[in-house]
């Protein structure tokens, strides 16, 4: 089964729920028999990336090098879905030159910053408030929402299976299977 090759760039807030929509859209396209391959801060932060922290400087190179690997992985025919916070628009830039601005999907996964911390699923927010987390984004460091996305899901008012079925819909056409 050949097919196109190309990045799906979840960008969005600690909490927003990139990983979650990523891991749909995923199921969607291997029960489509399209071969996926999955990037994000638990596979590339705890391995490969592990000598780097949240500083802007170690966030860019975290984002350089998995777009490296991206760019690997669409060579060898498959659908890489990364899901990173990304929170600068020149960085998501800089991703997007790498990969190849025809190969770069991004995905806006806007969450409100209130309602990520209403959430906090993993306790972080509250530690960043204490500042016992220096350099969190959306407390003490910046996210920069995309201007122009391909897609936007706002996860507070859309119900997530209609959000994939609308993704990869789209992705379909471009996919030519
Ligand atoms: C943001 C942090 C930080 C700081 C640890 N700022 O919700 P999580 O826990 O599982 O996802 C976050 C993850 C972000 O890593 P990324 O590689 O996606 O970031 S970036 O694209 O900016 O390079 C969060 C955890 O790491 N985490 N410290 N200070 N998120």
């Amino acid at each position: 089964n050949d097919h196109l090759s190309f990045v799906i760039w979840f960008t969005g807030l600690s909490g927003s729920g990139k990983s979650t929509l990523a891991n749909l859209v995923e199921k969607e396209l291997f029960n489509q028999n399209i071969r996926t391959f999955a990037l994000d801060g638990d596979n590339i932060r705890s391995g490969i990336n592990k000598d780097l922290q949240f500083t802007p400087e170690e966030r860019e190179e975290n984002l350089r090098r998995v777009a490296e690997i991206s760019k690997l992985f669409i060579n060898s025919g498959n659908v890489v879905i990364a899901s990173f916070i990304s929170p600068l628009r020149k960085d998501r830039e800089y991703v997007k030159k790498i990969i190849g601005e025809e190969n770069f999907i991004e995905v806006f996964v806007n969450t409100s910053l209130q309602e990520c911390e209403r959430r906090d699923v993993k306790g972080l927010y509250d530690k960043a408030r204490k500042g016992e987390i220096k350099n969190f984004t959306g407390i003490d460091a910046p996210y920069e929402a995309p201007e122009a996305p391909d897609f936007e899901v706002k996860t507070e008012l859309e119900d997530l299976e209609k959000a994939v079925k609308r993704i990869v819909g789209q992705l379909q056409k471009k996919l030519e299977i």
